[in-house]
């Protein structure tokens, strides 16, 4: 019945796909332990939006991105409505986990962990299984999904896992990363990945500063009008700013017609 509700509620706001989890079946071996910052925490309610595919499978990411930053902010403003219902109606607490950031930027893990490692929350919550790319395929929408979550209080079984192994070892995802970052199995390069797929991210600013610290005054004037500094100032105030979505456009697991490739040739 509670379940029930949750679903109902999550679907009729726009999420694709809503599962469930009970906190003993969320294992992540990198990530917290949720009960340091939920201590009453009982079960995780997961949420998956759909990537657009016009969108991903376009050649220009600020296309791709613009699909991304919609769903951020759907999912966002949901889990904000979801938290308050269930405090509402059942007097239990209930706290969001937003799609990426903001992230824990102290050592060790230094912005690279999650407070809850949502791929682990969505396997745990029988919405997917990883594939050869690190990322959670699920049954319908294959990698086109992004996760969100809320940590409830509420005791709330988990739904049945998916057994079956949806990644078919096709290798495309690996062939198609331009960072080779996925060479290794079940392991990202995560520094390979960053490098390609947010170069306007903290390390991009940390190396264009230092530059820009050794540079003559003269040379400083010069890198203040760079096209770089521009793409840095945009992403300062975009957040995050994906510009590599490869691994998920490329997996052709649950990609329907809409066929990637045309425009990547
Ligand atoms: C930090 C982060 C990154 C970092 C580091 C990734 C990393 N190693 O975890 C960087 C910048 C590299 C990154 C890249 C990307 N990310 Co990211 N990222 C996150 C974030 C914020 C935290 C991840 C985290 O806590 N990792 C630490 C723990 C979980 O990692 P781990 O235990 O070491 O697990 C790793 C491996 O051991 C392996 N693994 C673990 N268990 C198992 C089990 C099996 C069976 C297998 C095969 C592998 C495997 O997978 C992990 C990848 O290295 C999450 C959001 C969130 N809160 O979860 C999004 C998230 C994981 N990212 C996501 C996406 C889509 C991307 C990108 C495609 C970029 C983009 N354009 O969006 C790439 C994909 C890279 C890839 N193929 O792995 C999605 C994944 C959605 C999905 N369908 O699975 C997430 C969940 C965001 C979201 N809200 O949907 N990301
Ligand atoms: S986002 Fe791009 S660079 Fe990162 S793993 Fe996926 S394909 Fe490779
Ligand atoms: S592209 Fe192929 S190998 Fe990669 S995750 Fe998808 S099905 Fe698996």
């Amino acid at each position: 019945m509670l379940k029930d509700a949750i679903r109902k509620l999550g679907l009729k706001l726009g999420a694709d796909v809503v599962g469930f989890a009970s906190i003993e079946d969320y294992r992540s071996e990198r990530s917290p332990d949720p009960k340091t910052f939920m201590p009453g925490v009982t079960s995780l309610i997961v949420l998956g939006y759909r990537e657009i595919d016009g969108a991903l499978d376009s050649s220009n990411d600020r296309i791709s991105l613009s699909s991304r930053m919609g769903a951020m902010d759907l999912s966002k403003a949901n889990n904000y409505r979801l938290a308050r219902f269930i405090e509402n109606e059942f007097d239990a607490r209930a706290a969001a986990v937003n799609f990426s950031y903001p992230l824990d930027m102290t050592p060790p893990t230094m912005g690279l962990v999650g407070d809850i490692s949502l791929r682990h929350a969505a396997v745990a919550a029988g919405l997917g299984v990883f594939g050869r790319h690190n990322l959670v395929i699920n049954p319908e929408f294959g990698s086109r999904l992004i996760y969100t979550a809320l940590l409830t209080e509420l005791q709330l079984a988990s739904d049945p896992p998916i057994t079956e192994d949806l990644c078919n070892d096709c290798g495309i995802c690996v062939e198609q990363c331009p960072a080779g970052a996925l060479d290794e199995e079940g392991k990202t390069d995560e520094m390979k990945c960053l490098k390609v797929s947010q170069p306007s991210g903290i390390g991009g600013l940390i190396g264009y500063l230092r530059k820009f610290i050794g540079a003559t005054p003269e040379d400083q004037k010069k890198f203040l009008m760079d096209p770089r500094f521009l793409s840095l100032y945009q992403a300062s105030f975009i957040g995050f700013q994906y510009q590599c979505f490869r691994c998920i456009a490329s997996c052709p697991v649950g990609r329907k017609n809409r066929a990637y490739g045309k425009a990547h040739g």
